[in-house]
C-alpha cells in the first residue's frame, strides 16, 4: 500500500542511520468515521474500550528483566560508589578479558621497559599531550596506568569517542623507562557483529513512544487523540504492545522557570490527566512504562518504577510499571528500555558525525558499543549507588528504545535496532532558545516478526 510506506532499516549502520531520521511518514488527522469509540470521560471508571479490535491475548507473551523497583540497596555512602564501579568493571571486564593478555595495573607498574602489556580498566582520564598525542589513564581494582595513543595511529580516531568511566581493554608496549605504554590495540565491550536478533513467530507490532509531557502547555493533546483513535482502526489492529520510555508528565520544578509553561501545576493532577489519556488507548493493548527525568521518582539512575500511589492513579490500563532501565521481552524479542538522559552527554562530548540531536540513534550506538546506558559519572547523569550496576547492558537486546532528546531517529547497529522515539510536546521556550526542533506527534511502529519500522505522524 503506497499510502503507508514501510520504512525498513538496513543492516548497515551508516545507511540505516541516514534513512531513519528522515523517514517518509504519513500524517494522520484527528478525523472521525473510523469506528473508534469516543474518548472516555474523566468520570468513568470503566476499563478502556477495545472497540472493534479482534485480538487473541492468548498468543501474547511479555516478560520483564532487570526491574529494580523495590530492590534499591544504596545508602549513598562512599562504599556504595566503590561497589557499583567494581561491579561495572567486573561485568564489562569479563567480556574483554578473553581479548587481551591482561595484567593488574600494579603488575604492569613493575614490568621492565619494552615489555608487552595488556590491561582492562575504567577510563579515569583522557587528555591530549603537548605533542598532540593522547594519554588515557586506565584504572582497575589495584591502581592506574597511563596509555599513550599516538596521533597518527588508527586508534586516534576512537579517542574522541571515549567517555570517563567506560570500560576498555588496551594492549601495547611499555616505554623504555616503563612509565607509560604505547597502545597497539584498543577494545570496547561492544556487541558482536554476527549475532542474529530474535523475532516473533507471528505478525504482531509494538508502538514505541516516550515523552508525553502531560501537564505542559505544549502537550499536543490533538496529536495524542489522533494516535489513540488510529489505534482502533484496522490498520493498527496488529499493534498489541505500547512501550512508553519515560516523561509521562511534565512534572514540576524540573528546570528553572518551567512553571511558566505548566497547564497543570499539581503533579498528582498531571498523572490523573495522563491516566485519562491512557484510557483513550484500546483496552487490550499491553502497556509497559518506565519513568524519565520529569517523572515523580528519584532522578538518580537506575530510577525505580512509580510508587503505589502513582500506580493507583495510573491504573486505567493494567500497565507494567518498571524501572528505568528495564528489559521487556515481547514474544521472544527483547527490548531494552532506557529514558535517555545520558544521550545529552554523549551528544555534547562526541563529534557531530558520531552523535547529534539530528541522529539520536547514532548516540545510542555508542551506548551499545560501551555496553552501558550511562557511562559517564559526575556530569548531567546522576547515578544512584547500588551494590550492582543496573546500567550495564549485560545481554545484547534485539531492540534498544530511548527517548528524552525529543528527536525521532532509528537504525541498526550490529543487528540491534536502535529507536529514539520523538515526543508529544511542541517546542518549549527553552528548546527554542537552544535551537532544539522537536519531532512531535510521531509513533514509530515495529513489526516484531521482521523488526521493520514504520513511522506514523499525528500532528
Ligand atoms: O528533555 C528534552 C531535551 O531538551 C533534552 O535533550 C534535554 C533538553 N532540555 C530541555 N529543557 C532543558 C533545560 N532547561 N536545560 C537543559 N536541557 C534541557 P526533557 O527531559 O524532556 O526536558
Ligand atoms: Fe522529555
Ligand atoms: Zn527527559
Amino acid at each position: 500500500n503506497p499510502k503507508h510506506p514501510s520504512v525498513s532499516t538496513g543492516t548497515e549502520p551508516a545507511t540505516a542511520g541516514e534513512s531513519g531520521s528522515h523517514s517518509p511518514v504519513e500524517t494522520k488527522g484527528s478525523s472521525d468515521g473510523d469506528g473508534s469509540p469516543a474518548h472516555s470521560s474523566p468520570e468513568s471508571n470503566q476499563p478502556p474500550s477495545t472497540g472493534n479490535r479482534s485480538v487473541d491475548p492468548e498468543l501474547r507473551s511479555l516478560e520483564i528483566e532487570g526491574d529494580m523497583t523495590g530492590e534499591s540497596t544504596g545508602t549513598g555512602e562512599y562504599d556504595d560508589f566503590v561497589a557499583v564501579f567494581r561491579d561495572r568493571l567486573e561485568r564489562l571486564g569479563s567480556k574483554l578479558k578473553g581479548r587481551v593478555n591482561h595484567r593488574p595495573a600494579t603488575a604492569i607498574q613493575s614490568m621492565p621497559g619494552g615489555s608487552e602489556a595488556g590491561m582492562v580498566g575504567l577510563v579515569n582520564d583522557v587528555r591530549s599531550t603537548a605533542s598532540g598525542h593522547w594519554l588515557i589513564e586506565l584504572e582497575d581494582a589495584t591502581g592506574t596506568f597511563p596509555w599513550l595513543v599516538m596521533k597518527d595511529r588508527e586508534y586516534a580516531d576512537l579517542v574522541e569517542e571515549l567517555l570517563c568511566d567506560e570500560v576498555l581493554a588496551m594492549e601495547g608496549t611499555l616505554s623504555d623507562d616503563a612509565g607509560i605504554a604505547f597502545v597497539d590495540s584498543m577494545y570496547f565491550p561492544d556487541v558482536p557483529r554476527t549475532r542474529e536478533p530474535q523475532t516473533a513467530d507471528r505478525h504482531v507490532q509494538a508502538a514505541l513512544i516516550s515523552d508525553v509531557h502531560v501537564g505542559s502547555d505544549e502537550f499536543m493533546e490533538d496529536a495524542w487523540n489522533a494516535f489513540a483513535d488510529w489505534l482502533y482502526t484496522e490498520e493498527a489492529e496488529r499493534i498489541e504492545y505500547l512501550l512508553i520510555a519515560g516523561d509521562m508528565v511534565e512534572g514540576v520544578g524540573v528546570y528553572p522557570n518551567q512553571d511558566e509553561e505548566l497547564e497543570i501545576v499539581d503533579i498528582y493532577e498531571q498523572y490523573e490527566a495522563f491516566n485519562e489519556h491512557l484510557k483513550s488507548v484500546p483496552g487490550d493493548i499491553e502497556i509497559v512504562m518506565i519513568p524519565g527525568n520529569h517523572d515523580a521518582v528519584r532522578l538518580a539512575e537506575p530510577q525505580p518504577g512509580f510508587d503505589e500511589n502513582l500506580r493507583d492513579i495510573m491504573s486505567a490500563h493494567d500497565s507494567r510499571i518498571v524501572s528505568n532501565p528495564s528489559t521487556v521481552t515481547l514474544e521472544g524479542v527483547s527490548v531494552l528500555m532506557y529514558h535517555g538522559v545520558s544521550l545529552d552527554e554523549v551528544i555534547a562530548e562526541l563529534p557531530e558525525e558520531k552523535a547529534s540531536y539530528d541522529d539520536p540513534h547514532k548516540a545510542m550506538y555508542q551506548l551499545l558499543k560501551k555496553r552501558h546506558v550511562a557511562p559517564q559519572f559526575g556530569g548531567h547523569t546522576r547515578l544512584a549507588p547500588e551494590e550492582r550496576d543496573y546500567l550495564v547492558i549485560e545481554d545484547v537486546p534485539d531492540i534498544f528504545h530511548t527517548g528524552h532528546v525529543h528527536k525521532l531517529g532509528f537504525g541498526k547497529y550490529h543487528n540491534v535496532l536502535a529507536i529514539n522515539s520523538g515526543c508529544w510536546q511542541a517546542q518549549t521556550d527553552f528548546q527554542k532558545s537552544v535551537n532544539i526542533d522537536p519531532d512531535s506527534g510521531y509513533a514509530p511502529i515495529v513489526d516484531l516478526d521482521t523488526l521493520d519500522v514504520t513511522v506514523q505522524k499525528f500532528s
